[in-house]
């Protein structure tokens, strides 16, 4: 068994205030009823430590949080104390896990829970490896919005700006994102991207701007996933990897049930692929699963295999195969 006495920590994250549909906070459980940690400790052998809850951060989440109107922008900053008060929460539980040496699996939830995740990461492996975090980001979206561009206030779309201090704390409450500092950063250039068909106008700018990595669908259609998957590794170099997987970056027609579908996406092969090859690499050091949504039913006009089941297993597969089941 590869992943005997590795240790897994794994934080099941029940957040959904990054977007504006519920349901995404049930995905953690589905998941995990799924069988996905029986399989990742039975049939992979790794050590799992869970303490066995899914968190909904509660005890995080402030009385009023009203959305946040910041100069010059096109639409309010909506739930912004409760993303970052959730975030910081789960950034301090995945650091504690990663300090340890443990590979992280961090289920969400909506794609806001990157900013807790990856920060937590970056901020143990500057502390222990005294390297720079790389993050592959794996998604039909850049999720690179500031609070400026952003066209829907929906901060699901803006973790990647805050992770590579693009956007700062607004000025209009600094606390928001506030406790992100300089540890918790990730580097632009140690960003890759795949499977991106549904960029906002103002991200392109800000893709280009920062010289960032991106291997868009296009890209996927010309080169094959197999060429992409030796490109973006070879980009990523000897860093270590964070791999953040948004369900979203399937085809729905293997993951319908997730809150903004968008057809034309990776057949789930090629997402079990991508996410062999980041094992196979050896440089994996945590991953996110995010917006799985049970609760919303499959719309493709397939009936029987796909829906909200179905895209709960494409989910277990992808991390499965991060975690080396494909491996003979
Ligand atoms: C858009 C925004 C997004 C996921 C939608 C959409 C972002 N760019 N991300 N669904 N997973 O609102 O900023
Ligand atoms: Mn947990
Ligand atoms: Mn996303
Ligand atoms: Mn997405």
């Amino acid at each position: 068994f590869l992943g005997t006495d590795v240790h897994l920590g794994v934080v099941a994250v029940g957040f959904s205030g990054g977007q504006g549909k519920s349901g995404v906070d049930a995905a953690p459980q589905a998941l995990i009823e799924a069988g996905l940690l029986t399989a990742l400790h039975e049939d992979l052998g790794f050590t799992i430590h869970h303490d066995g809850r899914v968190h909904d951060y509660t005890e995080y989440k402030p009385s009023s949080d009203p959305p946040l109107v910041v100069a010059d922008a096109k639409m309010p900053m909506l739930r912004p104390k409760t993303v970052s008060a959730v975030t910081r929460a789960l950034s301090e539980q995945v650091y504690e896990h990663a300090k340890e040496g443990r590979l992280v699996l961090t289920l969400g939830g909506d794609h806001s829970i990157a900013v807790g995740s990856i920060s937590g990461v970056a901020k143990a492996v500057k502390q222990r490896l005294g390297k720079d975090l790389a993050v592959i980001w794996v998604d039909a979206h850049a999720d690179i919005n500031t609070p400026h561009s952003s066209g829907s206030g929906n901060i699901h779309g803006m973790p990647v700006a805050f992770l590579a201090g693009l956007a700062k704390p607004p000025k209009e409450d600094p606390s928001v994102f506030g406790w992100l500092d300089q540890e918790h950063h990730i580097s632009p250039k140690k960003l890759v991207y795949i499977g991106l068909r549904d960029v906002d106008v103002p991200e392109k700018k800000i893709l280009k701007e920062n010289g960032i990595k991106a291997f868009s669908m296009h890209d996927v259609d010309r080169y094959g996933i197999g060429k992409i998957m030796d490109m973006a590794l070879e980009y990523v170099g000897d860093s270590p990897i964070h791999l953040s997987f948004d369900v979203d970056a399937l085809d729905p027609m293997w993951a319908p049930s997730t809150g903004t579908p968008v057809r034309g996406g990776l057949t789930l092969r090629e997402g079990d692929f991508i996410c062999e090859c980041v094992h196979e690499s050896g440089a994996l050091v945590a991953m996110d699963l995010v917006e799985v949504n049970p609760h919303i039913l499959d719309t493709t006009g397939f009936t029987g295999l796909m829906g909200a089941s179905e895209t709960v297993r494409a989910g277990c597969s992808l991390v499965r195969c991060a975690l080396g089941e494909s491996l003979l």
